[in-house]
């Protein structure tokens, strides 16, 4: 079959604030550099590139005294969060779907926060991390490793406004592919409503199966998903440059089959919001791999079907 996919807004957030690894910020140039717009158009993609928000990075912030707060830099975060929740917000009001080029993971709170605005939201959150440390439970500070517990409201969130995503669903917000948890994050997300396939289910029952059934978990009645692909989901030996890579990952095979359920379940029920991929660091890569390995992943989850 065919559709007419809505067309795509790409948005290049070049903020490490999230994160203590340099380089991140250069993320949105290496995917673009990666063959973005080629594959883009190879997947019958309509889009127009915005280019880059204007945020706070380390270059400009390293020398600054950090705040009182337990995580790192977040009155810088906070400051991209609000830039990039009303970017989100008026690429939507365009009928357009943002895909946001990070920059570390922190950046999915303003993503979240904006495609949220639209109404209630469900997240697939593709990463060997679960991110939802808070501020107290953080063995880093780095809020690249909070944002799902940010946009909940979780813990500390609770009384940082500024940080929440009120409307996304907690029942419908499900991680895929996790293998590196601190051990509070293991308590909260054993005792929430979210739902988490580890490496484990994957290797068990196959990419397919358990993307399309996460995709069942974060659809169900809601009528958009945000979907968050950190490219350390991939195993380091495929996705090498980032910052924070854990053996044991899927393959970039199968990373591509699951875009392709996403792409095929946006043509069936046009369920897809929003799409941020982020974590790609071209100072720790080999020669640009996994910036055209995010630029492939990012053109299939939003592609057309081709037959
Ligand atoms: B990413 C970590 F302790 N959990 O909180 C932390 F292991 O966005 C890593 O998924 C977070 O890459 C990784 O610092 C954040 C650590
Ligand atoms: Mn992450
Ligand atoms: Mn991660
Ligand atoms: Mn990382």
């Amino acid at each position: 079959g065919s559709r007419t996919a809505p067309p795509v807004t790409v948005l290049g957030v070049p903020f490490d604030l999230g994160a203590d690894r340099h380089g991140v910020d250069m993320g949105p140039s290496a995917i673009r550099y990666g063959g973005l717009s080629a594959a883009l158009d190879a997947a019958g993609v309509d889009y127009a590139d915005a280019g880059d928000l204007a945020v706070p990075t380390l270059r400009t912030r390293a020398d600054e005294a950090t705040d009182e707060s337990d995580a790192k830099h977040l009155d810088g975060v906070a400051e991209m969060t609000e830039t990039l929740a009303d970017r989100v917000d008026r690429a939507l009001g365009e009928g357009t779907v943002p895909l946001v080029l990070g920059g570390d993971h922190s950046i999915a709170m303003g993503t979240m926060r904006g495609a949220a605005r639209a109404g209630p939201l469900g997240v697939v959150w593709f990463d060997a991390h679960g991110d939802y440390n808070t501020p107290t439970s953080s063995p880093s500070g780095n809020v690249h490793g909070m944002p799902l517990a940010a946009a909940h409201g979780y813990g500390d969130f609770a009384e940082m406004p500024w940080a929440t995503a009120s409307n996304v669903v907690e029942e419908n917000t499900v991680i895929v592919g996790a293998r590196s948890l601190d051990r509070d994050e293991q308590a909260v997300l054993r005792d929430s409503d979210m739902s988490v396939f580890t490496m484990s289910d994957i290797d068990s029952r196959g990419i397919g199966p358990v993307v399309e059934e996460a995709l069942d978990i974060a659809t169900d009645g809601v009528d958009g998903v945000h979907v968050s692909l950190d490219l350390d989901w991939l195993d380091p030996e495929d996705a090498p440059g980032v910052g924070t890579p854990v053996p044991g990952g899927v393959t970039y095979r199968e990373a591509h089959t699951a875009m392709e359920r996403v792409a095929d379940r946006d043509a069936a029920e046009s369920a897809l919001r929003s799409l941020d991929v982020v974590e790609v660091n071209p100072v720790l890569d080999t020669r640009n791999e996994t910036g055209e390995k995010a630029a492939s992943l990012a053109a299939t989850a939003l592609g057309k079907q081709i037959l």
